[in-house]
């Protein structure tokens, strides 16, 4: 079997990067793209993050660890705008390319359009190219699959790029932190300090068996992937997996009343936007973020496509939330989508209430 060539691209500092260059007064300043007085960072300048200040943090702290940063709001079209011309670049080189947010894709160049054999010269032609056509800096990972690919684009960022050869692999994870592992969040990472796994060494001195009995179905997933493992494909066309509305409440909100007619709204929001696309789904997930930025999931699934019982469902899960506590923010999502039938054709079973922590 061919080793598959996969590229990792992500853009350096993003939303910051570009309130920057379209606003050359800004350059070589620390700056914060998000609300001043309410609300968090979005994007720190790599300026700004000298200071400590960093993406998501209240801004309240940002503004006490750097005093003189400057606040910008967002302006989230122009950074469709530029995510699109970046896509267009990735396009001229492989049309198996997938999006995972605004600021980054995978890339599979093992055939690729210009008939170049380095992975390594495409990812360095395709970064020269983001800066000719948008004045703007990305980072690269270059492996044998995707999980290494998203690891190595970190390793020499901002502005820099980084090979995982393939017969380098197994040494670059066995000395990995294992808090550095791509779906390796906090949490797990904890729990795996327990049991005394530091790096991807430990790791692979598991069996299979123990990490099943410790991490459930994820256990085969650090088994092989610390093996170098890993047979992700690169999906042109991700299907969408959720719709989703929020809002963030300008002044925290108490008053029962004022969260009710909320919900409302944002269920009309919410139906409006699926009737557009007509998409139904059977997963409703309520999101509450409290006033000290704590943040509960409450989920429920239907065994059929919810339309006109939404409301009558989220009011139910809000009578589940974990504390009466002031309300910032609440949001609605729907999952399990009709778009997404012939792909779950498996029956998952599940509690009726899900709890989840994000
Ligand atoms: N973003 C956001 N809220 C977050 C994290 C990110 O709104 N909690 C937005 C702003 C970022 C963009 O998404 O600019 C891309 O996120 P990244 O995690 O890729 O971070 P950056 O591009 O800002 O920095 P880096 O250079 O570390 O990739
Ligand atoms: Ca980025
Ligand atoms: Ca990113």
């Amino acid at each position: 079997m061919q080793l598959r060539k996969i590229i990792h691209i992500d853009m350096d500092a993003f939303f910051a990067s570009v309130e920057q260059n379209d606003f050359p007064e800004l350059k070589g300043k620390p700056i914060a793209v998000g609300g001043e007085h309410r609300g968090v960072v979005a994007a720190a300048s790599y300026e700004a993050r000298k200071f400590g200040v960093k993406s998501a943090m209240p801004s309240k702290t940002a503004k006490e660890k750097c005093p003189i940063l400057i606040f910008v709001p967002p302006r989230f079209s122009r950074y469709k705008e530029i995510s699109q011309q970046i896509k267009s670049i990735f396009l001229e080189y492989t049309d198996l390319v997938e999006p995972l947010s605004l600021d980054e894709a995978y890339l599979d160049v093992t055939v690729n359009k210009k008939n170049i054999s380095s992975a390594n010269d495409i990812a360095r032609e395709i970064r020269a190219e983001i800066f000719n056509k948008t004045g703007l800096t990305a980072s690269a990972g270059i492996s044998t699959n995707k999980f290494l690919a998203k690891i190595a684009s970190d390793i020499n960022k901002p502005n820099g790029q980084k090979t995982i050869h393939p017969q380098n692999i197994l040494s670059f994870l066995e000395k990995l932190p294992i808090e550095k592992f791509h779906g390796i969040g906090s949490v797990t990472a904890n729990k795996m300090h327990s049991l005394h796994i530091y790096n991807g060494k430990d790791l692979k001195e598991k069996s299979l068996e123990f990490l099943t009995q410790h991490f459930g179905k994820n256990g085969s997933y650090y088994f092989s992937v610390v093996r170098g493992i890993h047979f992700g494909e690169v999906r042109p066309n991700r299907l969408q997996k959720s719709v989703a509305v929020e809002h963030t409440f300008w002044k925290d909100i108490f008053d029962d009343v004022v969260v009710i007619a909320e919900l409302k709204r944002l269920c009309e929001e919410l139906q409006m936007r699926l009737s557009k696309k007509e998409i139904k789904g059977k997963t409703i997930t309520l999101k509450i973020k409290y006033k000290d930025f704590s943040q509960y999931t409450r989920s429920r699934t239907q065994d059929y496509y919810v339309e006109n019982e939404l409301l009558e469902i989220v009011l139910q899960l809000w009578e589940y939330r974990p504390y009466d506590r002031a309300v910032r923010l609440l949001g609605l999502s729907i999952s399990n989508l009709n778009i997404n039938e012939k792909k779950n054709i498996s029956i998952q079973l599940k509690l009726p209430f899900e709890e989840g922590f994000g």
